[in-house]
């Protein structure tokens, strides 16, 4: 056909478009069972839970396919700018119910689920998690997608497909151990196979010099080529049509390879030899410092950095000549410094492959891309040894040498000879072993380079980044972190999403947030307050059952439930929960039993994961349930205080504890945590915060008011003038006695928490758990105080949700694509 014919045809295509699958329960029956049937090739009169909900996840994945198409088509016909977003790391949890609220057939489903004799709730119980990430960064990038695609954002996002997500936690006596994450065993119904789509990754080999038409040239023959293949998720916005794309790669043998072997009749060995190929998309690092420096983590890096910019500029090409276009049609998103050898790659592709001159590959470069940091200290910035990045990218360290040859050149015109200066700023890292720092190459090529706080951006400007800072600070900007209310407040707590919107009389907040401020208006009503407390009380509930079905314990839904659920980490200080809970529990021991009656009863959760190879974290694991075996078998105590520790804390996990909590602590050492995302889903919740005023809650603060929290501990300015007058200048006689206590043996394992009673010694208290002991009693005291007047505490939950709507990432991705990406919203017609 003609391309008029093509063109009649794709209008066609686009009239049909609403027409294609329809959603009333009779056909929603069909389909699962049809998918039961032909998909999953069960018989659809026998067939269990679990393939009930692949029945089911199939179906609503036709649904997305199909909206999926219709956005590429349209989309191609407009040619907007475009985002990419590269992460390394995306922790998106379970999708069925996501997307069937996202895709508004949530009810339509429930309605044919029934009539078929299943329950959608239970049925989505059976998905696993998908757990590609760690921590805040990596469920960042899930909420981010969701805001993209929400707000028609012309966006793809990229990653790798780990065949083992983040290691499962599994507790024996009360020890941390891991187990692989076999999440692909029973099949992703989320994911489209795209064997078609896939690129050739080169490593190793060496790069030769040509002379081409006259023209001095680089050739890099590589030793070593994988394939790279991509796997497709449709991630569906929220009220429209448009469904972007998570595209993820997984590396597979490529057929290039070992050709040689084969021909020379070592079949064996070369078959074997392929396996090896796909350990580069085996397993995702966990947060450790061990895998600074590791071939692999570097390998993995660049794998999936040149096959997403492989996929990028094959796209910009089919409908481009040349790339003079190329910074109005493209933004590449560096999320953290992890992703930064798209910088070398796309300089070697424009200078050895297109041809380019170094100064018109470098004005593109110059043009297209921006970073987010999410670290705070200097030391949790990247480096990779020069020797390593020599031998697996030859021709990147010699683009990398030359860009910062020249800007070392630029710096000297403006400093002169600075020396210290200049090998401060300096890409390559001088000393024993030389290095390359990412960071630093980020810098010097990205436009503009954001922290995910206020606070951060500041520490960023005078600490971290100083140098950078004061040579460029038109660069540095910041965009607050945000979260997605879809499946922080729609998909975990239908019945507060009701609520609101029953007393906002529409449910318009669930794209536009700021409508939440309305609740205000209605705070102090009683009927209001009712319902709300109501809602508070089932979600409780709900937790209670689980923590029952999880570790065998019964707790009361009567109590107030105080919540800490992170990765372990020292700076977070979970140390510093366990030692007050640790108090709370010396105090009602030695009280009268007359005063017990005043006591408010708290049930202490704790979750989280600690890395593999971080002793410190692992042994405050140890800790809690060393505390909790002492304390909830004691008599004396009863129900006035239990502690639970969580196994296996992941995002679905967080979904069901953050509507039953009512209190949840964010008490990291003011300076340390860069933004903290999980206490905005606490406040959208009704949680109540109790928080040290670090990262993003200085902003919450601002919303909410400090009326409305519970605020404590040193703040920045505070931590810096005590760390340089020496540490433990103050420290509390309640503290020496809780240290002393686990110091010796009163919750047994005294030689294993020696060292970790180290850490909070004066001197060595470097997270300044002693200093901030004291306010931190106050502020539990005054939970406590405030928890007993529910109304006066039900107040203050109504205006922490009231307040949270500045927190949705839809927020933060406006303001991204205003001010870093230059996109606008591009909606398919529906
Ligand atoms: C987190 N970083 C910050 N890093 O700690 C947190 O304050 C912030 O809210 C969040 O990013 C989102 O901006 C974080 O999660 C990692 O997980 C790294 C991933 C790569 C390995 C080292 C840890």
């Amino acid at each position: 056909p003609g391309a008029g014919d093509r063109s009649a045809k794709a209008e066609r295509m686009f009239q049909l478009m609403d027409g294609f699958m329809t959603n009333d329960p009779m056909s929603l029956q069909k389909d699962i069972l049809d998918h039961v049937e032909y998909t999953v090739a069960r018989s659809r009169f026998n067939f269990d839970d679990f393939e009930a909900y692949q029945g089911l996840s199939h179906s609503v994945r036709d649904r997305l396919i199909e909206r999926w198409h219709d956005t590429h088509q349209y989309l191609k016909r407009k040619d907007p700018k475009r985002l990419y977003f590269l992460s390394l790391e995306f922790l998106m949890g379970r999708s069925l119910s996501n997307s069937v609220i996202n895709l508004g057939v949530r009810d339509q489903y429930a309605d044919a689920l029934n009539q078929l004799g299943f329950e959608f709730e239970v049925l989505a119980e059976q998905e696993g998690d998908a757990a590609l990430g760690n921590g805040g960064l990596a469920r960042l990038s899930a909420c981010q997608m969701d805001s993209l695609a929400t707000m028609d954002f012309p966006a793809w996002g990229y990653g790798l497909r780990y065949q083992y997500g983040l290691f499962r936690q599994v507790i024996l006596d009360g020890f941390q151990h891991e187990q692989p994450d076999y999440w692909l065993n029973f099949g992703n119904p989320w994911e489209i196979e795209r064997v078609h789509v896939s690129y050739p990754v080169k490593f190793y080999g060496a790069v030769e010099e040509k002379v081409l038409e006259g023209k001095k040239c680089h050739v890099w023959v590589p030793g070593e080529t994988v394939e790279a293949v991509a796997y497709d998720n449709p991630i569906p916005g929220y009220g429209t049509r448009n469904t972007i794309n998570l595209r993820l790669w997984a590396a597979k043998p490529s057929d290039q390879q070992d050709m040689e072997a084969f021909n020379t009749g070592d079949y064996i060995n070369a078959v074997i030899n392929r396996q090896r190929a796909e350990t580069i998309s085996s397993l995702l690092y966990p947060d450790d410092r061990s895998y600074q420096g590791k071939e692999l983590r570097l390998k993995q890096q660049y794998f999936f950095v040149s096959a997403s910019l492989q996929d990028i500029i094959r796209r910009f090409k089919d409908s481009h000549s040349n790339f003079d276009d190329f910074p109005e049609k493209v933004a590449l998103q560096l999320n953290d410094t992890h992703p930064s050898l798209a910088i070398p790659e796309v300089m070697r592709v424009l200078i050895d492959e297109e041809y380019l001159d170094w100064e018109k590959a470098w004005g593109i470069v110059s043009k297209i891309f921006s970073l987010t940091i999410h670290a705070v200290n200097p030391e949790g910035l990247e480096k990779v040894p020069v020797d390593l990045l020599g031998s697996l990218l030859p021709r990147h360290l010699q683009i990398i040498y030359q860009i910062n040859f020249l800007f070392m050149e630029e710096l000297k015109k403006h400093y002169g000879l600075d020396y210290n200066r200049l090998s401060r700023m300096s890409i390559v890292e001088e000393g024993a072993v030389k290095n390359i720092r990412m960071a630093n190459l980020s810098l010097v090529c990205c436009h503009t380079v954001d922290g995910v706080s206020r606070l951060h951006l500041a520490t960023l400007k005078t600490r971290v980044f100083k140098d950078f800072h004061e040579f460029w600070p038109q660069k540095f900007q910041y965009k607050t972190n945000g979260v997605t209310q879809r499946r922080w407040i729609v998909v975990s707590n239908p019945p507060l999403s009701g609520l609101i919107s029953r007393w906002l009389g529409t449910d318009a907040w669930i794209r536009d947030m700021d409508l939440l401020l309305g609740l205000r208006d209605h705070a102090e009503d009683a009927s209001l307050q009712e319902e709300w407390m109501m809602v508070r009380k089932v979600n409780k509930i709900r937790l209670s059952e689980f923590i029952e079905a999880m570790i065998g314990m019964k707790v009361s839904p009567d109590a107030m439930f105080d919540v800490q659920i992170k990765r372990i980490h020292e700076y977070k200080r979970q140390l510093l929960n366990i030692l007050g809970i640790i108090h709370r529990y010396d105090c009602i021991k030695n009280m009268k039993e007359s005063d017990k009656e005043k006591v408010v009863p708290r049930v202490c959760i704790i979750g989280g994961k600690a890395a593999p190879g971080y002793e410190i974290a692992k042994k405050i694991i140890k800790l809690c349930h060393a505390v909790g075996e002492k304390i909830n078998n004691d008599s004396d105590i009863g129900d006035l205080l239990k502690l639970v520790f969580i196994p296996d804390y992941n995002v679905s996990v967080a979904e069901l504890v953050i509507p039953g909590s009512d209190l949840s602590q964010h008490i990291s050492t003011a300076g340390h945590e860069a933004s903290g995302t999980g206490s905005m889903k606490f406040l959208m919740n009704g949680c109540l915060l109790l928080a040290t005023a670090d990262g993003s809650t200085v902003e919450i603060i601002e919303e909410i008011g400090n009326e409305n929290m519970f605020i404590f501990g040193a703040n920045v300015q505070e931590v810096t003038n005590l760390r340089q007058n020496g540490l433990g200048v103050k420290k509390s006689l309640q503290f020496a006695r809780v240290v002393r206590m686990v110091r010796e043996g009163y919750f047994g394992f005294k030689d294993y928490f020696k060292s970790l009673c180290d850490t909070v010694e004066d001197s060595s208290d470097f997270y300044l758990l002693g200093n901030d002991f004291e306010s931190y009693l106050e502020a539990q005291a005054e939970a406590d105080k405030a928890f007993v007047d529910q109304k006066k505490w039900t107040k203050m939950s109504i205006l922490s949700t009231a307040g949270s709507g500045r927190f949705s990432s839809d927020r933060t991705i406006r303001d991204y694509a205003q001010n870093t990406w230059g996109i606008e919203p591009c909606k398919c017609p529906s």
